[in-house]
């Protein structure tokens, strides 16, 4: 007799700019979800799928920890995670099945608009303010410069004005939040999009069945918007 597979759990930002782009997704794919309850957890009612709907930021952990079998997050918050997970030798596994066209960004580091800023040398013995901690600090390791981290979860822009640290590195994508806090783009240090991510070691096979089924769907999505 077959075995019965367990239901494929896929994590989801809950509310943010990844939320809507990745219900999106998962509607062209077929998938039908009743989101109206702000529930954790959704069930899809045509497929053995259960959507997990959380904070961004738990999301690379479900998925390495395999809690969750595939994930939607932002490269920024992935390479981050898995940066700290490699220091705190904790597993920070995981494939990547597919770069989704949405979730674009960059992070950068800025600096007051009248500093002469003139190359990473200037960011010799400053405080720059971040909320990626490891991927600056691999940048400025990369690049030799010494300067100090600030760690800082929620209004980095505000950090030069109020007196806090001399530069940000934050998530940039028009700059208009830059611009309306008296800061100018200085260097790109990463570029960003999401990513659909699977966890390692999945190997029930009606759930790999699934997988293999959903993946042609999203890259047909995929080609149709562009
Ligand atoms: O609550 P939760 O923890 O789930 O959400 P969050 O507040 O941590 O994340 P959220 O929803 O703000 O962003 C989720 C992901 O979206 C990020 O991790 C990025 O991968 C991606 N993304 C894309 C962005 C942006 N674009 C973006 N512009 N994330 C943040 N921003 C910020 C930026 O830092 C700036 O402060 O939006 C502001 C406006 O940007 P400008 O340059 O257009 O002014
Ligand atoms: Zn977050």
């Amino acid at each position: 007799p077959a075995i019965e597979s367990k239901r494929l759990r896929i994590a989801m930002q809950k509310s943010g700019r990844l939320s809507v782009d990745s219900q999106a997704l998962f509607s062209s794919c077929g998938l039908k979800i009743n989101l109206r309850e702000q529930r954790l957890i959704a069930h899809v009612e045509n497929m053995p799928i259960d959507i997990l709907r959380v904070r961004d930021d738990d999301i690379p952990g479900l998925v390495m920890d395999g809690v969750c079998d595939l994930g939607i997050i932002g490269e920024n918050v992935l390479e981050e995670v898995s940066l700290q997970r490699q220091l705190d030798q904790e597993n920070f596994d995981y494939e990547v099945l597919a770069r989704l066209d949405f979730g674009g960004c960059r992070l950068s580091i800025a600096v007051p608009q009248e500093e002469n800023y003139q190359g990473v040398q200037s960011l010799d013995g400053k405080t720059i303010a971040t909320t990626y901690p490891r991927l600056l600090a691999r940048f400025l390791k990369q690049q030799g410069v010494n300067a100090r981290i600030v760690m800082l979860t929620g209004s980095v822009e505000v950090a030069p004005r109020a007196g806090l640290a001399d530069a940000i590195c934050d998530l940039v994508s028009t700059g208009a939040t830059l611009e309306a806090n008296g800061l100018k783009e200085a260097e790109v240090i990463y570029r960003s999009k999401a990513v659909l991510i699977q966890r390692k070691g999945l190997t029930d096979a009606g759930q790999l069945k699934l997988i293999r089924k959903l993946m042609p769907r999203i890259q047909g999505v995929m080609q149709a918007n562009e």
